[in-house]
Parts: structure tokens; C-alpha cells; sequence
């Protein structure tokens, strides 16, 4: 049983596209928020980056929950799995396969903003667990929230290190609204980066075959295509810093020189100093204590802390 449930369409897309560029375009500095890297070159690239050498926290989150499904799925005796920003689901597969081992699992509740991506996760996993129930979501995880189905004894995952991408305002406003969204004893699984050594993380967002670049540079090819826009991408070098004071990865583009870039959707013309910078993404890196103080402030409990033996990267599971 496969259904689909829209609480964005194309229109809300363009629309929420056009208020990021407009705003963050006209901000001092300049900003872009990273949720349109991903059309479907960008989720390409981005899937490719997760099979650099450099870029440790797809497979260092793999190994830790291939090491700890069973237990997660004995913990929570979950019945629906929702997963938040699912993508290509793969990961998934791995909790998916755990918890019907159980016994216990029914259902299966995507939720992603783009549909497509959505759309070929749920036919995949369709054929694959023909037993399940399947409903896709496609919504964004900062707004859709209170339109997860309800069920029963749910458990939230939100891998990959996602929230990183979240500021901590953001990151708190996400949270509060996941626990409102669940009842008392339900469970989010969190996906974390750790906090490490710079020449580890720096790396890892830029990488030497240049594929990262490529990926950040995607967001001007997109401005480009969805809003008549005119930025030529090779004008930009692709920056990657880490800043030891919120810990986190910045991602910027620099201009190489002084240019004007025009947005005919928008009727607005940006100017660009030369070395002038352009923020894309924040991928913060946690502590396992930090991460606990931020659930209990949001009303999580943790329960556990599965980690890698280098403590690379970090699965929270919190419960409501
Ligand atoms: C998909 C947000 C987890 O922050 O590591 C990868 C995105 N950006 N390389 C991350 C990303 C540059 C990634 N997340």
C-alpha cells in the first residue's frame, strides 16, 4: 500500500525560492540557504560526494548503524518509521530490514522536499517491502511537521548529519516542533558530525577531485535556470572554512572578480566586489554533551549514544 501526500507543490517552491535569493542576495554579507543545491544535478553531485575518499560521514554513519540497528529496533519497538530529508533512502534500508526482523514495524512515512527524489525512494522501496505501508511526504522539515501521519510508537529518523544545516536558532525551532509533532515515549534517531581536527573536516568539503566545488557552484546554475539569472559560475571559487568559535563548516563562493550579476525573475541587478563572499551552507559538528543539552531543552530525553571507534560521528536516540 504506496500513497503520496503534498503539502508543497511547484508553486510554493518557486515562490520560496525567489524569497531566498531575493533576501539573501540583498543581505550584507550574502547568503543562500543550502536546501537549493539539490535539483537533480545537485543530488547527483552530492551522491558522488559521499563516495569521496575525503568525505568520511556517509560511511562512517553506515558502519554505526549497521553495528546498531538490531539494538535500536529492540529498543524502540518501532511500528512507523519516519525518515526526515529521506533522499535516496539507503541508509534506511538498513533500519528498515532491522525492525521487520523485529516483528514490529507496519509502516513507512518518507518525507522530502522534492518530489521526484521522493518518488523513485517509495517505488524502489515499494517493490522491495511489498508487506509495508508506505505514504510519502513531501513537505519541508522546517514547516511540515504537524502533517506527519499519526501513529504509533514512532521513531523519527533524521540522518546523515542534516541538521547541521540548521542554525542554532533554526536548529532549536526544529526540534521543539518534531517533539510537539510526537507523543510522550516516541523516538527521534539523529544523525550528528562531531567535532574533530580541522585537517579531517576541511577536507571533507573540499575534496581534491573538486566535485565539492561543482556541487557549490550548483546553486548558481540553478538561480540561473529557475530565475533568469545570468551568474557565470566559473567566476566564483568554491571556499570551505572552518570556524573554531560555532564549530561549524562554511561554504562560500568567492568571486574572482568585480561583476554584476542580473535576475530577471526578480528584476534585481547584485553586485559583486572582487574576493567578495557569498555564505551557501553552515554543516555544523557536534558534541555528544552540546547535542544533549539541545534535545533536553526541546523536551528529548537521550537514551543512547552510538558513535564510531574513532568518534567521527555520532547517532543520538532520544525519546519524547
Ligand atoms: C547533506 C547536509 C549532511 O553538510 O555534510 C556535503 C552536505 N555539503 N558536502 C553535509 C554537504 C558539502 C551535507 N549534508
Amino acid at each position: 500500500m504506496t500513497s503520496l501526500e503534498k503539502h508543497l507543490d511547484e508553486r510554493d517552491l518557486a515562490r520560496s525560492l525567489r524569497t531566498d535569493v531575493r533576501d539573501g542576495l540583498t543581505a550584507t554579507p550574502k547568503r543562500l540557504p543550502p536546501k537549493w543545491f539539490y535539483d537533480a544535478r545537485g543530488s547527483l553531485l552530492f551522491e558522488d560526494i559521499t563516495r569521496l575518499p575525503e568525505y568520511y560521514p556517509t560511511r562512517t554513519e553506515r558502519a554505526i548503524l549497521e553495528a546498531n540497528a538490531a539494538e535500536i529496533a529492540r529498543i524502540t519497538e518501532a511500528k512507523t518509521l519516519v525518515e526526515l530529508g529521506s533522499g535516496s533512502s539507503e541508509k534506511t534500508r538498513l533500519l528498515l530490514d532491522a525492525m521487520l526482523g523485529r516483528g514490529t514495524l507496519g509502516a513507512f512515512v518518507p518525507l522530502d522536499v522534492s518530489e521526484s527524489a521522493l518518488r523513485s525512494a517509495v517505488d524502489a522501496l515499494t517493490v522491495a517491502y511489498p508487506g509495508l505501508s508506505i505514504t510519502g511526504v513531501v513537505g519541508d522539515l522546517t514547516r511540515h511537521l504537524r502533517h506527519l501521519p499519526d501513529g504509533d510508537s514512532r521513531v523519527v529518523a533524521f540522518l546523515g548529519g542534516t541538521i547541521g544545516n540548521l542554525i542554532p536558532a533554526e536548529r532549536s525551532a526544529f526540534l521543539t516542533d518534531l517533539r510537539a509533532a510526537l507523543h510522550p515515549g516516541e523516538w527521534l534517531l539523529l544523525g550528528a558530525d562531531q567535532v574533530k581536527d580541522p585537517a579531517v573536516l576541511v577536507p571533507a568539503y573540499d575534496d581534491a577531485a573538486g566535485i565539492t566545488a561543482e556541487f557549490n557552484r550548483n546553486v548558481l546554475r540553478v538561480i540561473n535556470r529557475e530565475l533568469r539569472a545570468d551568474f557565470d559560475p566559473l567566476a566564483f571559487d568554491h571556499v570551505a572554512r572552518w570556524d573554531p568559535d560555532h564549530e561549524w563548516i562554511e561554504m562560500r563562493l568567492r568571486s574572482t572578480r568585480a561583476q554584476q550579476v542580473h535576475i530577471h525573475d526578480l528584476n534585481l541587478t547584485v553586485g559583486f566586489a572582487e574576493g567578495e563572499e557569498l555564505r551557501t551552507e553552515i554543516s555544523a559538528k557536534f558534541r555528544r554533551a552540546g547535542l544533549t543539552a539541545e534535545l533536553a531543552a526541546s523536551g528529548f530525553a537521550l537514551r543512547h549514544w552510538f558513535a564510531d571507534p574513532r568518534d567521527w560521528f555520532g547517532v543520538a536516540l532520544a525519546q519524547a
